[in-house]
């Protein structure tokens, strides 16, 4: 039996077809791949890169699919279908719209791989493949599962190892997909597991790709006393409370963490509050995160700044002076999100609710809608308006004088030449891939087939 995996792309430039050359391992397939059975043969197509092979031989299509490259998955799904191959779609999609993904699926898995995989593949085996398999979330690859990165060699990755130590965070923002798919769960690995996998590696930065690392600060304690005698150089996910930790703060030094994506969101409390961004809240007095900036610095941490826009509060100028504090900040990278209702999220149904969803509430399927683009009506301005704030804040953040004027930072990008390296090696390609996806359509055709 063989079983082929695929990572879908989001869609197409308005010039031509959109070769992501930031592209990272697509850590869920070789996941997937690491618990399918030994003596199924497992091939890997990841459509940023490379054309799909329509008509190999296959016994089974699994592909995985975000909100923003499921219309792509279904056009691929269909395809395989059009070839009599059954397709199974998993993913966070499918997870948060499983009706949806049905109507351009033979199967739809919602949850994690971990627990049922191994029931599709003997039910495909078998010919009788269920609609619908409904597997919980829990701690990642349980029983100490290995991904299949050997399914990565030749497709030119970035040269950073994506890596688990939790899923899921105990924050519940309002705009953030994870705990409609976690439901508030966070699920450490067993540090041995996770060393283990650590030693299969050569030495790259490894990427841990948790939804929130530092959810648990006594969890992920233990874990990095463990690191410090590795000598390995890491990067992650975490949320600001972090600086409040000393001893934390000591631990992610010592033990090669590079920096974080750190969800700073907004500048407004207000915003913050209607977000429901605990972790920003926390501390009494509001400095506009500048004693927490210094604690990220004296730590010589490089961070990845994250920023919600287009929340109630937010006017164009409230928005457009976000990008002033990314570059103040000297920030090693930044992303300007404008608000996404992303479906299962609370603002998914708040904005349905208040009528104020374009593109017929289904922004991901539609025709019409651009990559980076308001898919709502915001509070004090227009959907264009919006979209053009946030560009600007994009591509201000990227300019050859922002990249010049934030390097000179000698706590943090130019305290050894690790961080040195990684801060003119990848800033040009974030700000090349930031602005050429800007109004990206999604998907390649402008009719997506119809449902069964
Ligand atoms: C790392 C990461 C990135 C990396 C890219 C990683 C890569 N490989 O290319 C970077 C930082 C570049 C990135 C960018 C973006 N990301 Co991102 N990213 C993640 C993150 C944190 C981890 C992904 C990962 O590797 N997880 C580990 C794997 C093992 O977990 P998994 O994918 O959930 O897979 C498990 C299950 O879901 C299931 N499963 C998955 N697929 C399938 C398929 C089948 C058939 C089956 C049976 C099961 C199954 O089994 C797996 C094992 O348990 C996720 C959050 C998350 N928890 O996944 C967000 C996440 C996927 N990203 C998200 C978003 C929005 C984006 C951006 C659009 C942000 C932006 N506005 O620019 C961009 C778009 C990227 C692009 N294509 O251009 C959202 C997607 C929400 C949604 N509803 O789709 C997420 C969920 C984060 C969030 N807080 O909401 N991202």
């Amino acid at each position: 039996m063989k079983t082929t995996f695929i990572r879908p792309n989001i869609g197409r430039l308005p010039s031509g077809p959109f070769l992501d050359d930031g592209r990272m391992e697509p850590l869920e397939m070789a996941v997937l791949a690491g618990l399918t059975p030994p003596d199924v043969e497992c091939a890997l197509y990841d459509d940023r890169i490379e054309a799909i092979p329509y008509d190999e031989p296959t016994d089974l299509v699994a592909i995985s699919a975000h909100t923003y490259t499921a219309r792509r998955a279904y056009e691929i799904s269909a395809e395989f279908r059009k070839r009599g191959v059954p397709v199974v779609m998993g993913g966070f999609h499918p997870t948060l719209a499983p009706d949806e993904a049905a109507q351009h699926s033979d199967a739809v898995y919602t949850g994690d791989a971990e627990f049922q995989w191994a029931d599709v593949i003997e039910d495909a085996r078998n010919g009788e493949l269920k609609a619908r398999y409904s597997a919980p979330v829990g701690a990642p690859q349980v029983g100490g599962v290995l991904p299949r990165r050997d399914l990565f060699a030749d497709k030119d990755y970035l040269p950073i190892a994506l890596m688990q130590f939790s899923r899921g965070c105990r924050y519940g923002c309002s705009f953030c997909a994870i705990h409609g798919f976690f439901h508030h769960n966070h699920s450490v690995r067993p540090t041995n597991e996770v060393l283990a996998e650590i030693e299969q590696l050569d030495d790259r930065v490894i990427f841990f790709v948790d939804d929130n690392f530092l959810a648990d600060h006594e969890a992920a304690k233990p874990f990095l006393r463990e690191l410090i005698p590795l000598g390995v150089r890491w990067v992650s996910q975490a949320s600001i409370d972090m600086a409040d930790d000393p001893e934390l703060m000591d631990l992610l030094e010592a033990s090669g963490c590079l920096g974080h994506v750190v969800g700073f969101e907004s500048l407004d409390p207000r915003s913050l509050r209607e977000m429901r961004k605990a972790p920003n809240l926390l501390r009494g007095d509001w400095d506009r995160y500048q004693a927490q900036c210094e604690i990220l610095r004296a730590h010589h941490l490089q961070t990845w700044a994250a920023f919600v826009l287009g929340c109630d509060h937010d006017t164009e100028q409230s928005v457009r002076e976000t990008v002033d504090f990314a570059i103040e900040n000297k920030f090693c990278f930044a992303a300007f999100n404008i608000l996404m209702p992303y479906p299962g999220t609370p603002l998914y149904d708040q904005l349905a609710a208040e009528n104020r969803l374009l593109f017929d509430g289904q922004w991901w399927l539609h025709p019409d809608y651009r990559f980076n683009h308001a898919a709502f009506v915001p509070r004090n301005m227009t959907p264009d308006q919006l979209t053009e704030a946030a560009y600007y804040c994009r591509k201000k953040f990227n300019t050859k004088a922002s990249i010049f004027r934030r390097v000179w930072d000698f706590k943090t990008h130019l305290s050894s030449l690790t961080r040195l390296g990684i801060y003119l090696q990848y800033n040009p390609l974030v700000a090349r891939e930031a602005l050429l996806k800007q109004g990206m359509l999604f998907g390649l055709s402008r009719h997506l087939v119809r449902p069964r």
